[in-house]
């Protein structure tokens, strides 16, 4: 394990044997030794600072029929509704004075903007642009699969940040995952907006039946991605879905794969999502090397969360309050707002020399 780890030290990137080894480790000292090479590779990159981002789920319809989501369309037990951009701007606002450093606008792939040709996804842009402008922070889009030149627009209009997760990137685990949609046209999406000089974020789910050898090779994809912010995160079950009686996965699989993820991605954001298991989660993902804290979500504006749909919501855990007491507990600190956009604008001009309208596209 030591010559592992020192290879990890050195920048030297995993092979599949070496990361399905640290995949399976199992004495407890042999973990520890892997998170705290894990936490020293994020003080090397980060410092002690953490990024908090502040999340909006401003639409829970869906197009799309997901089997581990809870907003999937066919849900008929799911909670449905569509804020307004008042509402939006309101939420946004009310994150930004509590001191986060970034917005995240979240949806499902809403036929409000999506069947509605160019006048839905006008109001998207607009959105965006009325976020970042009220707010004067960065904005992060999670829209699922727009069309080129509406990604394009909303980057734009202010948008430096595309998230879309493949959750996998065993095609014959995506197909059963995402029914009905396109394992190429997601992945070229993400290639699409680093064109566009928009920072990207790809993301795992796991727990939903992926083996080690999935993992390293969705770690070899997202290195060839080349995203600026990646995640892991544990499979929830939900009610009313296909896998509602599945078996929540255990914790310490999303923490081992975040470890290793670090050790990959030593100078990347790798968030510990509020989302998953709520605040009382939040210190187990910081030891295994977390550098950003997302899903902070504001009580009393009737806002959702994705995995967790209510969960520390309404009592107001998911937020600057809840968290910060646990970065002091834990020797980090919320990072200055100049040191969030100083580390997004020099990933930018980095994205932008290497990739700016560059063709690059991985499959059909
Ligand atoms: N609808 C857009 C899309 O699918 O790209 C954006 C939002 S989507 C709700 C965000 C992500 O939440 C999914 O890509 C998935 O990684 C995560 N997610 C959804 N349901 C989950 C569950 N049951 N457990 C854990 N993560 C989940
Ligand atoms: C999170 N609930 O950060 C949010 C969501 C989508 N960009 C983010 C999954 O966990
Ligand atoms: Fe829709 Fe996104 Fe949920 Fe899939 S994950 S059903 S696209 S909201």
């Amino acid at each position: 394990m030591e010559t592992i780890l020192n290879r990890a030290k050195d920048g030297l990137f995993l092979s599949k044997t070496e990361i399905t080894f640290l995949l399976n480790l199992k004495a407890s000292g042999d973990i520890s030794v892997l998170f705290e090479t894990a936490r020293s590779l994020r003080r090397r990159f980060f410092g002690d600072k953490i990024f908090l981002y502040g999340f909006v789920y401003i639409s829970t319809y869906c197009r799309n029929n997901c089997r581990f989501c809870f907003y999937r369309n066919s849900n008929s037990d799911s909670l449905r509704y569509r804020k307004s951009a008042s509402e939006i701007i309101d939420a946004a606002c009310q994150l930004a004075e509590s001191g986060v450093h970034l917005i995240d606008l979240t949806m499902g792939e809403d036929p409000h903007f999506f069947h509605r040709g160019r006048k839905g996804f006008d109001e998207l842009v607009e959105l965006v642009a009325a976020v970042k402008s009220k707010t004067g922070l960065p904005v992060m889009i999670s829209p699922g699969v727009v069309p080129d030149h509406v990604l394009e627009k909303l980057g734009l209009a202010g948008a430096d940040w595309y998230a879309c997760y493949q959750e996998t990137h065993s095609r014959a685990l995506f197909k059963r995952l995402r029914t009905g949609q396109s394992y190429g046209e997601r992945m070229n999406k993400k290639y699409l907006a680093h064109g566009f000089g928009i920072l990207t974020e790809e993301g795992l789910l796991c727990g939903i039946g992926e083996s080690d050898e999935d993992v390293a090779e969705s770690f070899a994809a997202i290195r060839e991605l080349d995203v600026d912010q990646t995640r892991v995160m544990n499979f929830v079950p939900q009610h009313g879905t296909p896998m509602e009686s599945a078996l929540p996965p255990d914790p310490m699989r999303e923490f081992m794969i975040m470890a290793v993820m670090r050790l990959l991605f030593q100078d990347r954001c790798i968030p510990a999502s509020l989302d998953v298991d709520g605040l009382d989660g939040l210190k187990q993902r910081l030891d295994a090397g977390a550098n950003v804290v997302t899903s902070l979500v504001p009580p009393g504006k009737g806002l959702a969360g994705v995995a967790q749909n209510s969960l520390d919501i309404e009592d107001a855990r998911r937020t600057m309050d809840g968290v910060l007491p646990v970065l002091t507990e834990n020797g980090l600190r919320p990072a200055l707002q100049d040191e969030y956009t100083g580390w997004i604008r020099q990933r930018r001009e980095i994205v932008v020399r290497q990739y700016a309208r560059k063709d690059r596209s991985c499959c059909a």
